[in-house]
């Protein structure tokens, strides 16, 4: 039963069918299905199929853009369950999308587990030039600037990003956690980041752990 619901999700984000995917989404909760499984299996696995197809040229940018609608549409229904409110926050992030890069469904999850975990967020968005991430950082003091890239393009614009931290002087004051699908521990150290995290709760994870460096 709880399968099929997984799979009606999955088939809905396939569809791009935004009304199916929050009632099913609404009903999997209402089921008691675990958030995390209602993330993973139906809506981030989901979305795993459309990029299948997507990089196969089975579909094309404007049905993805219309699954990825649908599946963000399903994340905002989790995002109450993983906020905590009235708890005081355990640190400031800056979050964005590199520059170059216009990619923000992962970035969005990393944001909302962050949240969830009491962690205060500043989002930038999407295609942050460093300059962007430089001026929000000296504006408010942050604990962490986190970095997200989907292309091999735009991984550059990562230690272009650390560089310039470097070159204005605030490099010691903020810890770089970096991620996204084409990112790696090694290409993470090779650019000289805090941290790396594969997924969105491993980004919360290290992201604690940073803090207590
Ligand atoms: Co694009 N795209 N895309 N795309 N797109 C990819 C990334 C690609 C792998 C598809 C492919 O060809 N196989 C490919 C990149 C190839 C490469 O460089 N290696 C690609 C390409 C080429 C492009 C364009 C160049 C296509 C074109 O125009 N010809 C273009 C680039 C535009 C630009 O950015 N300048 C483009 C455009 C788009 C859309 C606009 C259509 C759309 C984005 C919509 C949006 O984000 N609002 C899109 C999408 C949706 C994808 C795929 C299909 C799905 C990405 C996604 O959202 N995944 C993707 C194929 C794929 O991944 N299979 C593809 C789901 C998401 C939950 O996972 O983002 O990996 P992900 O996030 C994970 C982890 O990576 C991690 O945690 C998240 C949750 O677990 N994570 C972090 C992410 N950020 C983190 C930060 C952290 C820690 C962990 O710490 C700070």
């Amino acid at each position: 039963m709880e399968e099929k619901v997984l799979q009606n999700i999955r088939d809905a984000i396939m569809n791009g069918d935004r009304a199916a995917v929050v009632a099913l989404t609404k009903a999997a909760l209402e089921e008691g299905i675990s958030l995390k499984d209602v993330m993973d299996k139906a809506l981030i696995a989901g979305m795993e199929i459309v990029g299948g197809k997507f990089k196969r040229n089975e579909i094309f940018i404007p049905e993805v853009l219309i699954s990825a609608k649908a599946m963000q549409e399903g994340m905002a229904l989790l995002e109450p369950h993983f906020t905590k409110h009235g708890i005081k926050p355990v640190g400031r992030v800056l979050i964005g999308t590199v520059k170059g890069d216009l990619h923000d469904i992962g970035k969005n999850i990393v944001s909302m587990m962050l949240k969830g975990a009491c962690f205060e967020i500043e989002d930038l968005g999407i295609d942050v030039s460093p300059q962007r991430f430089i001026d929000a950082a000296k504006a408010k003091e942050v604990d962490v600037i986190a970095m997200s890239s989907l292309l091999t393009t735009s991984m550059g614009a990562m230690k272009d990003t650390i560089n310039a931290l470097k070159e204005s002087g605030i490099r010691h004051k903020v810890k770089v956690l970096v991620g996204g699908a084409p990112v790696t521990q090694d290409f993470a150290s090779a650019i000289g980041a805090d941290g790396y995290a594969k997924d969105a709760a491993g980004a919360v994870d290290k992201a604690r752990e940073l803090l207590r460096k």
